[in-house]
């Protein structure tokens, strides 16, 4: 988790946008089944771990703001003396009151009793919930459950959703969370200059995958922030390969899209890599026609310009790049060898919240680029992605430190043992 400060400013901006007499609550997320005595990999609910900075299911944080006096209180299971002697958990009352800042630390089961007296008196009528939906028919999550438990005992009740409002605050990135994902991309380097080192025609996709995870797992990054791409051969075309089983060839491509997390704050990067340490001179040609698109973007990332943009200046670029080398005579027909977005946020989650579709880029802003051209007639595609940080004039790309000019890939390629 980050420094407690942050999580206590982050509350205390909440706050400020309650109206008086209201509560807000957020609930972590819950364990999610998946076969015998097994659960899936918990997934904290991002608007509460930004909010809390812990990763525990089924926890509640409440901010209430009556009167104009706010509090706040996490309700939340403590590990019993014997789940400790199971786990080796170290979360106890102190510890969370130390980690979050929070005062008030309740057990799970006390929800029901300090809404009751919340309500009692009648002064208080909003609440705010935060809900996330992705698509209309899934389950009702824990946090709904809640919302309907209270207009249901409280059908008078003026319910909103605060999400939207916590998902903009996220767009813009506090120094903490810089700094996480400056840790991010960093190892994320270290994992990619560590495939470079060692692979070589002949290995599978995932032993060369493989070198990328030990420097992760080496960093303590024990997951990465998703599914790693390794798509080699004709696999450079499938934009979201991810079975990582070929066995490389001489002459391949390898095109990889990755990323290391830290404090789930997530990196983005995608690069397509010559396997024997050589591009020949037809993949040179058409890889920096997307280079140029990539790099044209990243020159007009700045405050103000519409983030919206940028992926149509990449593509007019592209055009351009390949009707030079003569691959196709009009622009539009760009088409048939580009047919994905490029960028969106990047934050907590890999593709992150709050893009409203029209948004003109701020200080502080995080996102990707990520233009693509993909050639089945060729036998090979690429992709470049860097994740980027809007700064006060320009950009700083975080990720530019992993080779993506021809020129250092080869040399740097070639110092071992090639
Ligand atoms: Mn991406």
């Amino acid at each position: 988790m980050l420094d407690r400060d942050f999580y206590v400013r982050i509350r205390k901006r909440l706050a400020d946008e309650m109206e008086d007499n209201s509560f807000y609550f957020v609930h972590s997320g819950s364990e999610v089944e998946s076969t015998n005595d097994e659960c899936y990999l918990f997934e904290p609910y991002r608007n509460f771990l930004y909010l809390v900075g812990l990763e525990v299911p089924d926890a509640v944080l409440l901010i209430t703001k009556v009167s104009g006096k706010v509090s706040e209180t996490l309700f939340m299971h403590m590990p019993t003396a014997r789940e400790t002697m199971y786990t080796g958990s170290v979360v106890n009352e102190e510890y969370v009151k130390s980690v979050t800042g929070i005062e008030t630390i309740a057990d799970e089961h006390t929800w029901t009793d300090r809404i009751s007296r919340l309500m009692f008196n009648g002064v208080v009528q909003t609440a705010y919930m935060d809900v996330a939906r992705w698509r209309m028919n899934y389950p009702h999550n824990g946090e709904q459950k809640l919302a309907e438990e209270l207009k249901d005992a409280y059908p008078f009740l003026n319910l909103r959703n605060m999400y939207p409002v916590v998902a903009k605050f996220r767009t813009v990135k506090e120094k903490e969370e810089i700094e996480a994902h400056r840790k991010a991309a960093a190892i994320t380097n270290e994992a990619v200059r560590n495939m470079l080192r060692n692979m070589k025609p002949g290995m599978t996709e995932s032993a060369i995958e493989a070198y990328y995870d030990f420097v992760l797992k080496s960093n303590g990054v024990k997951v990465p922030a998703f599914t790693t791409i390794a798509a080699s051969g004709p696999n450079n075309n499938t934009l979201h390969y991810s079975k990582n089983d070929r066995v490389t060839e001489d002459g391949d491509l390898i095109l990889f899209d990755l990323g290391a997390q830290v404090d789930r704050y997530c990196t983005d990067v995608s690069r397509t890599y010559p396997v024997n340490g050589k591009y020949t001179e037809r993949q040179k040609q058409l890889y920096n026609c997307v280079l140029e698109g990539l790099k044209a973007a990243e020159a007009l990332s700045r405050p103000g310009q519409k983030k919206g943009e940028l992926q149509e200046i990449s593509k007019k670029v592209m055009a351009e790049e390949l009707i030079k080398v003569g691959k196709i005579s009009k622009p539009e027909e760009i088409d048939q060898y580009y047919f994905h977005g490029s960028g969106h946020f990047i934050g907590l989650n890999t593709h992150d919240v709050g893009d409203t579709g029209d948004t003109i880029l701020e200080k502080d802003m995080m996102f990707t680029l990520e233009p693509g051209l993909y050639f089945k007639d060729e036998g090979f595609g690429f992709r470049i992605e860097d994740t980027i940080l809007i700064t006060e004039d320009g950009c700083d790309v975080l990720s530019g430190v992993i080779p993506k000019e021809i020129d250092e890939i080869e040399a740097y390629m070639a110092e071992f043992n090639r």
